[in-house]
């Protein structure tokens, strides 16, 4: 059977990690890549075996000859080239965060069903096997019906060495790590219509905000907080790992360290470890992420096959941008953020 053809937009830092996994997966092959930094450009192709090499994006469309694209450049581009993609009908991924704003995002979803084309925001954290573990439990029923919930991700790991453009921004955990965490609690508890946060920056070396508290209203009546943090200092580090904390009419759930996943129900407790697999090219501890990276790829392949909106299609991904927006407002202005009148 014909290979699916993609070509693939940045080649940094995590982009790697994309075309590790879109090599793992039979029927897929990246036939062109793309990065303005002809150094990356040259380390990406000669690794992965990609003869087509393009510093233009607007060159390699035109030159065609793929099924889809994958975006993997920050998010100043996310919108240029979301729409480029869409000029030239052509499904896309792009990376998280979506947009720098919730108005791009919009126009990108607006610029993709003009098209009539897929698109796919490459929000790969509600994929940690961790995490499916979690969403299993609550889907058997055993905690009866979830009333609170806690997703919370604490860490001091350095991540400015690997993505120095994180200590620069404006905005920094609640766009790029907490948009994660928010994206959890919609999987694990529905779509929330308040928010309220509070931020801090406790690092003096970095522009934006470094820890966040935010408590949301979820549609069917479960409370969750969402806390996130890269200044906290624990005796053993859990990078990247989130703790998830669940009560319900039945029973409660607890992932804490090293995907320890405790059960308690009617009938008893049952303890088990939800780790992740350490895929062959993966490294820990970026291995729960790397893993995340090949099922939400595998997700696209599939729902592209059959002509499906994937999960955490741009549509999707605007509810949770939405989050994101409705923290940094809450946090500036000292209120609760009704999330419909942001996404009106
Ligand atoms: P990076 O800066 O290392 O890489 C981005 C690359 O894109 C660079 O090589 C740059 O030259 C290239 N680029 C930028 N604009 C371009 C354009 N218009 N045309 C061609 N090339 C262009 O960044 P990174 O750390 O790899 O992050 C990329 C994205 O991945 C970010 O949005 C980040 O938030 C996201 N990310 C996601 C996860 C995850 O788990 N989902 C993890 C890390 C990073
Ligand atoms: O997953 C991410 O988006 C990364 C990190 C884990 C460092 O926050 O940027």
């Amino acid at each position: 059977m014909a290979k699916t053809k993609g070509a693939l937009i940045g080649c940094g830092f995590f982009a790697v990690n994309q075309m590790h996994g879109w090599q793992d997966l039979d029927g897929v092959e990246i036939v062109a890549i793309c990065d303005r930094d002809p150094e990356r450009l040259h380390l990406v192709g000669d690794q992965f075996g990609v003869d087509r090499r393009y510093r233009s994006a607007d060159e390699m469309f035109d030159d065609g000859g793929f099924d889809f694209v994958d975006i993997a450049t920050t998010v100043g581009s996310h919108r240029a080239l979301v729409e480029l993609a869409a000029s030239h009908a052509v499904p896309v991924i792009c990376q998280k965060p979506f947009a720098p704003a919730l108005a791009d995002a919009k126009a990108m979803v607006a610029a993709a069903e003009k098209a009539g084309i897929a698109l796919m925001i490459h929000e790969n954290f509600r994929w940690q096997t961790p995490i499916l573990a979690v969403r299993a439990v609550l889907d058997s029923g055993v905690i009866g019906e979830p009333f609170w919930g806690r997703v919370s991700f604490r860490s001091g790991f350095d991540v400015f060495s690997g993505q120095p453009y994180l200590a620069r921004g404006k905005r920094f955990i609640i766009e790029d790590l907490g948009i994660h965490s928010l994206d959890i609690a919609r999987f694990l508890f529905g779509d929330a219509s308040r928010m309220t946060a509070r931020t801090r920056r406790i690092n003096p070396d970095i522009a934006g905000e470094d820890v966040a508290t935010m408590l949301l209203d979820h549609d069917n009546g479960i409370t969750s907080i969402v806390d996130v943090s890269y200044a906290t200092k624990l005796p053993e580090e859990p990078f990247p790992e989130t703790f998830v904390e669940i009560d319900g009419s039945r029973g409660t759930l607890r992932l804490g360290k090293d995907y320890k996943l405790t059960v308690h129900g009617p009938d008893g407790t049952t303890r088990s470890v939800v780790a992740p697999n350490l895929l062959p090219w993966a490294s820990r501890p970026w291995h729960n992420i790397q893993e995340s990276v090949a099922l939400i790829q595998k997700h696209w392949v599939e729902r592209l096959a059959e002509g499906r909106e994937p999960d955490t299609s741009g549509r999707d991904n605007l509810k949770t941008f939405a989050l994101v927006e409705a923290a940094y407002r809450s946090a500036e202005y000292g209120e609760t953020i009704a999330i419909a009148d942001l996404l009106a």
